[in-house]
């Protein structure tokens, strides 16, 4: 049986990893922050609580680190955790580079200390694209971030690369685009929206406020993209990857298309902060912008190119973007009822 750690499985991707390695078999480790209240409502979500093992784990501490890694003989470490929130990044540039970027590097020395056999999972990230070079982006797309937490993430990415290189670790790095489910964090944009277009459809009247309706992304589904992540750690040579569907979309594409899940007609009208939203069949107005949604640098355009994960990995995306929008907003629809 392989042991795996995973940082950060309180999440969206930590709970669906979790899930996937315990059906492949792995006794699973998880990382969680001491809170006044325990938060595993993802993991009960996904019926595995009580099938992994649980340590008090801060990444901006040292000895948590240090403490797991000499204690728990890990086959693979998947350092999932993160200030994840880039609208959050500028208020906390300081605390996202501790736990985005200086953890990593503690993270890959403790293991050349103690561990050196581990196989170490890095969550890179399409926004280390930022201002895009290229179009589609892929594994040798110059990096331009557009963030603190894009900034930090390219430190992440860069000294896993460092120390793989320097010291012949089995260290990987995943640069993964968006992606979503029903357990995404309610703060991101594609579940702030079907949150909100649930709660209209079941008859409230509460418009969606939104920021950018411009921005493209391409969206695919984490269910999908925790394979990725366990295909690179299986590679008898480790490397990097770009996992994305290829396709990018508007945040107001995807709003349409959870509107339409859920049986409205959206119309759209007026432009930049006067843009609205209404669903002609019920006549209430669903979306109005408010700009202190705006970031101080916003991320445009992405769109990536999966060649190399779908050459060399055998992985490939199952779920489009119109099926992950009505995915989540039935999930978000059915959970009102
Ligand atoms: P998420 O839902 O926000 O989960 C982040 C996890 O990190 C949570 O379990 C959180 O714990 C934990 N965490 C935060 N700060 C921590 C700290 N100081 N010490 C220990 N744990 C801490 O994020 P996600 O969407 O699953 O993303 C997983 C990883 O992939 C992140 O590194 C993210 O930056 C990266 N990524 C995500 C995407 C995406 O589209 N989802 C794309 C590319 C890369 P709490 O539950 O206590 O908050
Ligand atoms: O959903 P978002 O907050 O995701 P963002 O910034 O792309 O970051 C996510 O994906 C990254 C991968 O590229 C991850 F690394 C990161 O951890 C995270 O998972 O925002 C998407 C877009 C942005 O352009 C934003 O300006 O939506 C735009 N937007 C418009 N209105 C909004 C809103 N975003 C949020 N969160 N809230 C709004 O009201």
């Amino acid at each position: 049986m392989k042991t795996a750690f995973i940082t950060g499985i309180t999440g969206q991707d930590g709970a669906y990893l979790a899930k996937f390695l315990l059906e492949k078999g792995y006794k699973v480790h998880g990382g969680v922050r001491r809170i006044s209240q325990p938060e595993t409502t993802r993991l009960d979500l996904l019926g595995v609580t009580n099938q992994v093992e649980l340590h008090e784990f801060d990444l901006a501490e040292q000895n948590n680190i240090f403490r797991v890694i000499r204690d728990l003989e890990i086959d693979e470490f998947y350092n999932l955790a993160a200030q994840s929130f880039v609208g959050a990044s500028w208020e906390l540039p300081i605390y996202t580079a501790d736990v985005d970027a200086m953890a990593v590097v503690k993270i890959l020395d403790t293991i050349r200390s103690l561990s050196p056999q581990t196989r170490f999972y890095q969550a890179s990230t399409s926004e280390m694209f930022g201002l895009v070079q290229e179009v589609p982006q892929s594994e040798t797309t110059r990096l331009y971030p557009r963030s603190p937490y894009g900034v930090a993430k390219v430190y992440g990415h860069y000294i896993t690369m460092n120390y793989r290189e320097s010291f012949d670790m089995h260290a990987s790095s995943g640069i993964l685009f968006n992606h979503e489910s029903p357990l995404r964090g309610k703060e991101f944009v594609t579940r702030k929206i079907t949150l909100g277009l649930a709660a209209l459809a079941r008859g409230g009247d509460a418009a969606i406020e939104l920021g950018n309706m411009d921005a493209k992304r391409d969206w695919g589904f984490a269910g999908d993209y925790v394979e990725g992540m366990w295909h690179m750690l299986q590679q008898d040579v480790p490397d990097d990857y770009v996992l994305a569907t290829g396709v990018t979309t508007t945040i107001r594409d995807f709003f349409t298309a959870a509107g339409t899940a859920l049986g409205m007609d959206i119309e759209w009208s007026g432009e930049g902060e006067d843009e609205t939203a209404t669903d002609k069949k019920s006549g209430k107005q669903v979306m109005k912008v408010n700009p202190k949604f705006y970031r101080p640098a916003e991320v445009d355009l992405l769109i990536g190119d999966p060649t190399k994960a779908l050459t060399k990995l055998g992985w490939k995306p199952k779920v489009t973007v119109n099926e992950l929008a009505e995915m989540m907003a039935k999930s978000d629809y059915d959970a009102l009822g």
